[in-house]
């Protein structure tokens, strides 16, 4: 026999709206399992079953409004001995359950055992799912191991404390003095604000770090050809900029990397436009300015704004908004040395490349070995959002971009 269980009586005419569902067809459950959470904006509650069977259709999905009366799910019924006895004739005609809280009521302290095999009343379970915590990993301290608001606050303020939530316990404080003599110094505030960005980026993305080279050969002997000229028009034309142009046309060609995350984690917001943030290395630290439109702009005007931008970094400083809005960020010690490196996602982008020091290298051409100028780099990535393969075919592209900088005009 095929019985429909209902929306009890809410205490109202109005709707409200199905918050979670306990119960997937196929599953079998028994007298007074929870169904649903339904939730008002005074209150949630949880369903229990008025009769145990097995669920052949689910009437409803989460974010559904629903009313007194509306169906909830179809069950095979197990059998009179099973069903809820009740003596109210209005339940009865409209084979609804009681309600273990009212809508009406505020501040429900309901506490069913629930398809999740965990114990939290509805209100713990709202909490737990606005501040996006896993019930599963809190221990409750109530009865039956029932799970307390002060249970999740307690587990927050652990999280926050010495990194208990990621699972390493804090450094301890070491008087290294005992050692030998000490300077203290205070961190400046730019090195104080990196370290928090850097140290958020590290922790909240997965990072993956992939390695290759390019052949620029041919590409500074372009630069070194028009060195001249930049220098009448006042720049100076350095590898970055051509890097920064082959950029762009990668993330023309991959719009992944031009994204970023939505906060939620649930969908890529892809960008129409070409903003790059350039690490620049300032004698009070790290900076990343943004250089604009890229794709809109020639290499001249490029070297020109990163001549001022990066002068600007070093001397004065930068405004909030100079910093703001960046797509995809270019970190480059190739004016150093070095032979690669791992950067860190910058901010909300999900890639960033690490530009390391070209040097002349034997390659094996056509049965010889020819001197070429080789340039490694390298792409850190989010991995929520790149996979490795995309990664491999976006440095191979760039690669290739700057061996062959005419493909550029493209
Ligand atoms: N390979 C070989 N030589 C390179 C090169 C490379 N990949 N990149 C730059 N060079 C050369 C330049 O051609 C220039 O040589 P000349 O003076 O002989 O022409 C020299 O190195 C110095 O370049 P630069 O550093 O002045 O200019 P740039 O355009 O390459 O970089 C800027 C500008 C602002 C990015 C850079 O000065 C800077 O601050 N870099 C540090 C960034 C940083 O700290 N990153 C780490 C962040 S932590 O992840």
């Amino acid at each position: 026999m095929v019985t429909e269980l209902k929306v009890p009586d809410i205490g109202s005419d109005g709707q409200v709206d199905v918050i979670e569902v306990m119960v997937k067809s196929g599953d079998t459950i028994s007298l007074n399992d929870s169904l649903v959470t339904l939730e008002s904006d005074k209150a949630s509650m949880e369903v229990p079953a008025e009769a145990a069977g097995k669920i052949v259709t689910i009437h409803v999905k989460v974010g559904d409004k629903v009313k007194t009366g509306d169906k909830l799910v179809s069950l095979e019924s197990a059998g009179s001995s099973e069903t809820k006895k009740t003596e109210s004739p209005k339940a009865e005609s409209a084979k609804v359950a009681e309600p273990t809280a009212k809508v009406a009521t505020p501040e429900p302290v309901i506490v069913n055992g629930t398809s999740d095999g965990l114990y939290a009343g509805p209100s713990v379970r709202r909490l737990a799912r606005e501040l996006g915590l896993d019930l599963s990993k809190i221990r409750g301290s109530g009865d039956k191991g029932r799970i307390t608001k002060t249970d999740l606050t307690g587990h927050i303020k652990q999280s926050m404390s010495g990194g208990g939530g990621v699972g390493y316990a804090p450094l301890p404080e070491v008087d290294f003095s005992q050692f030998g003599a000490v300077e203290r110094k205070p961190l400046n505030k730019i090195k104080k604000l990196t370290g928090q960005f850097t140290h958020r980026s590290w922790v909240s993305i997965p990072h993956v770090t992939q390695f290759d080279e390019a052949d620029i050969t041919v590409m500074e002997a372009f630069r070194k050809e028009q060195q001249d000229m930049a220098k009448q028009a006042g720049v100076k034309l350095t590898p970055l900029i051509f890097i920064m142009k082959a950029v762009v046309k990668a993330l023309q060609t991959y719009p992944q990397f031009n994204a970023s995350l939505s906060a939620d984690g649930q969908d890529l917001i892809l960008k129409q436009y070409f903003h790059l943030g350039v690490a620049v290395d300032t004698p009070n630290g790290l900076v990343v300015p943004v250089i604009r439109d890229v794709d809109q702009k020639g290499l001249l005007q490029l070297a020109k704004e990163l001549g001022e931008i990066s002068a600007k970094a070093r001397e004065k400083g930068l405004t909030p908004k100079e910093m703001a809005g960046n797509c995809f960020t270019i970190s480059s010690l190739g004016g150093i040395g070095g032979t690669g490196f791992t950067p860190i996602v910058n901010g909300t982008d999900v890639a960033i490349l690490g530009v390391s020091k070209a040097k002349m290298q034997p390659v094996y051409q056509d049965g010889n070995f020819v001197p070429r100028l080789i340039m490694p780099f390298s792409l850190s990535y989010d991995h929520r959002v790149i996979d490795g393969a995309e990664a491999a075919r976006f440095t191979q592209f760039l690669a290739q971009a700057l061996s062959d900088i005419r493909t550029l005009l493209l």
